[in-house]
């Protein structure tokens, strides 16, 4: 019973690695007077990730390097989206840099640098891949583990070797 509960942790666990699509600007949008540095800041962007731009006919969106970035121009641009709903998908590690190159669109805060890390565990920085993703199982138990509660919980923690010994000494113990 305990080793089926802890698979079923585990299989409800996976979904939590799955890609994330982010909305740029969410609910604004790729538009003027959006402040794109805050909304980079506290998410973390993982290979397989998405990015949406949406936005009007009197936007676009160009893909550029980091001299592009910071000197707001497009005209090294690596790509160019034009088509309102732009999905981007962010396949390899590194920084990424998008602006609108229309008018002063730039200038007016029409610029998202992102840095793209590894989906893995040992992701340096040591954020787990969690954000964005939703909160709703924060009652559902911990972990597939013995009691942490007590003694006895805490002496199987310690040792993953005991921890057989303790899965049959715990319902003896009525613990
Ligand atoms: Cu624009």
């Amino acid at each position: 019973m305990a080793v089926a509960v802890g698979l079923l942790l585990l299989l409800l666990a996976v979904p939590a690695a799955y890609a994330t699509n982010y909305k740029v600007g969410d609910t604004a949008g790729w538009d003027t007077n959006v402040d794109y540095t805050t909304w980079v800041s506290g998410k973390t962007f993982l290979v397989g990730d998405t990015l949406l731009f949406t936005y009007g006919s009197s936007h676009r969106v160009d893909v550029v390097n980091k001299a592009g970035y910071d000197g707001c121009s497009g005209s090294n641009a690596l790509q160019t989206y034009s088509d309102g709903n732009t999905t981007i998908a962010l396949s390899s590690t590194g920084s990424y840099y998008y602006l609108c190159p229309i008018l002063n669109h730039c200038s007016q805060g029409m610029k998202l640098a992102v840095t793209v890390t590894a989906g893995n565990s040992s992701t340096p920085g040591g954020t787990p891949p969690t954000t964005g993703t939703p909160t709703t199982n924060t009652s559902s138990p911990s972990a597939p583990t013995p009691s942490r509660n007590g003694a006895m919980g805490r002496f199987c923690w310690m040792d993953a070797l005991v921890v057989g010994a303790c899965l049959m000494l715990v319902p003896l113990l009525g613990l």
